[in-house]
Parts: C-alpha cells; sequence; structure tokens
C-alpha cells in the first residue's frame, strides 16, 4: 500500500517541490495550503502523471479551529509523514521598528501553526506506534542576523521543537526530523517577505542559492531511510553561502 505524506504549504516553494517528488516516488498526498486554485491545480497534475492520490485542504494554519476542520477531512486516513513546511518571514526591519502584524503573523504561521498540526496528526501516529515529522527550521533558526530578530526567533523555536518532539515521541517509534536550509530561491519566501516588492525581493542575483528542489531531495532522503534510522537535523546552504550572515555576494559561481 502507498504511504501517505501530509505538506502544509504546498502551494509553492519547498512544499510545492516536496509534492512532486514524493508523489514521483509512489506517495499518496495530503496538500494544505490558502491558495485553493493552485492546490488543485498541482493536484490534478500529480494525480494524472503519478496515479496517486491526492487530497487538498484548504486552511489557514494560524487558527486552529481552520486546521481541526481541514484534518477532520482526512483523519480516516493514516498518514506517514507529517512535513511541517508552512512558514515565512515578514519584513525586515530593526527590532524598534518592527510591525506588530507581521510579527504576529510570523509567530502564529511558523510556530503555533506547525504546533497545531503537530498536535492533530501525532496522536494517531501514537496509536499506529509509526510515523515520521519533519520539520522545516532554517539556518535563522541556527543564527540570528541583522534585522532578522522574530523570524530568527521563531525558527529557534522550531529548532528547539523538534528535539522536544523526538524525546516526547521516540518512546512511540516515531521519527522526529528537520532540514535547516539557508537561502532557497524558486519559492516566494522573498517576495512575501517584502510584501510583494519585486525589486526589495532581489536578493538572489549575486550568489548562487538553493533550489526548492534541493531542500525537497533533502527531505526525501531523511524520510527513505530505514526505519531503524532517524536523520535529526540537516543543515544546509548553496555553497556560496556559509552561514547565515556569510554570503559571497560577487556573482553566481
Ligand atoms: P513559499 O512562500 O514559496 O511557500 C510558503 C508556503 O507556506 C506556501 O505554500 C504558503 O501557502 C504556505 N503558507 C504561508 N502562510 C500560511 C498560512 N497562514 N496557512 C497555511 N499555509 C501558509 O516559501 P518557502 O517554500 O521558501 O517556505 C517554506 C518553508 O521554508 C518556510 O517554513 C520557510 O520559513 C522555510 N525556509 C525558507 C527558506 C528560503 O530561503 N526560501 C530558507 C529556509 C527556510 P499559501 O500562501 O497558499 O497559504
Ligand atoms: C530563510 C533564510 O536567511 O532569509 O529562512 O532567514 S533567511
Amino acid at each position: 500500500m502507498n504511504k501517505t505524506i501530509l505538506i502544509t504549504g504546498a502551494t509553492s516553494g519547498i512544499g510545492r517541490a516536496s509534492a512532486y517528488l514524493f508523489a514521483k516516488h509512489g506517495y499518496n498526498l495530503i496538500l494544505t495550503g490558502r491558495r485553493l486554485a493552485r492546490l488543485e491545480e498541482i493536484s490534478e497534475e500529480l494525480r494524472q502523471s503519478h496515479k496517486v492520490e491526492v487530497h487538498c485542504l484548504n486552511f489557514d494554519v494560524r487558527s486552529f479551529e481552520e486546521c481541526a476542520q481541514g484534518f477532520d477531512k482526512v483523519k480516516h486516513i493514516p498518514i506517514d509523514i507529517l512535513l511541517n513546511n508552512a512558514g515565512k518571514a515578514k519584513g525586515y526591519d530593526p527590532i524598534h521598528e518592527g510591525k506588530i502584524a507581521h510579527w504576529e503573523e510570523m509567530i502564529d504561521t511558523n510556530l503555533k501553526g506547525l504546533l497545531y498540526m503537530t498536535r492533530l496528526v501525532s496522536p494517531g501516529m501514537v496509536e499506529l506506534k509509526s510515523g515520521h515529522i519533519i520539520n522545516i527550521c532554517s539556518t535563522a533558526g541556527k543564527e540570528e542576523y541583522l534585522n532578522g530578530n522574530v523570524y530568527c526567533a521563531t525558527k529557534h523555536a522550531v529548532d528547539s521543537l523538534t528535539r522536544a518532539l523526538r524525546i516526547d515521541l521516540h518512546k512511540h517509534n516515531i521519527r522526529v526530523s528537520q532540514v535547516a536550509p539557508g537561502h532557497v530561491e524558486e519559492t516566494e519566501f522573498a517576495k512575501v517577505r517584502f510584501d510583494g516588492d519585486e525589486s526589495k525581493a532581489k536578493i538572489y542575483e549575486d550568489f548562487n542559492p538553493l533550489r526548492s528542489q534541493d531542500v525537497a531531495e533533502a527531505i526525501y532522503f531523511a524520510a527513505s531511510r530505514p526505519s531503524h534510522v532517524v536523520i535529526q537535523d540537516i543543515l544546509m546552504m548553496g555553497t556560496q553561502q556559509a552561514n547565515s550572515n556569510t554570503i559571497n555576494r560577487s556573482g553566481r559561481n
């Protein structure tokens, strides 16, 4: 029987690339996001090209009620993998000029959304004594950078929660992994951070960052290890990036 992965934030970027890769490997998919038309378009394409089952759940992860109503539609399906991917940075301001709405959006999406989905999906995994939770962290969860303040704090919280979930869940035979990428293009991350300002969002032109596919492959690697192996943490960057604060921006290699 095909395995099933639930991917939050599957309408673009890393989540979308992961949906394509897991479908290629024969996984059935439960794809979530707020943009229903995109979810339906991706689902139809994957059903056709890979003959897998795809369910779309259209909700905002910031609301526990919406998460619960969405999850209710698929709760009869055993979920093998939960990919907690939905997330974002909003703004790039020093702390004394930060916008409260940006802070709330990041905390509610990156932290509470991950917690809500984990709370809903993990009991089924505990019952089956089987499952894998994979969180998308960031280099921002390992090291702070100028004007990254609240985004970095949410990703440090993800880093901490990944370890905490593993402590709570390993005795139930549930694996908990994390992938922590540096800059990733072929995503809407920068566009979202800068409220759609295309010129500010041009942050990848002078170096060669990761692509969303590179991250999807790391996620798939963690997911496809034998059941006695857990990949705890994958920290990955483009070759021209050494850490959050050190990037060779002398042009694309
Ligand atoms: P994208 O903006 O391309 O994708 C983000 C996804 O999250 C979208 O599918 C979006 O769907 C979903 N999402 C955002 N807000 C909500 C919400 N409130 N409710 C439900 N879904 C939501 O960015 P990335 O692919 O880059 O981001 C994926 C993850 O990777 C994030 O956690 C991000 O922090 C992390 N990351 C990104 C890096 C990068 O450089 N790009 C580097 C390191 C980590 P929709 O808008 O349809 O709801
Ligand atoms: C995304 C990478 O450096 O923009 O998490 O925070 S960074």
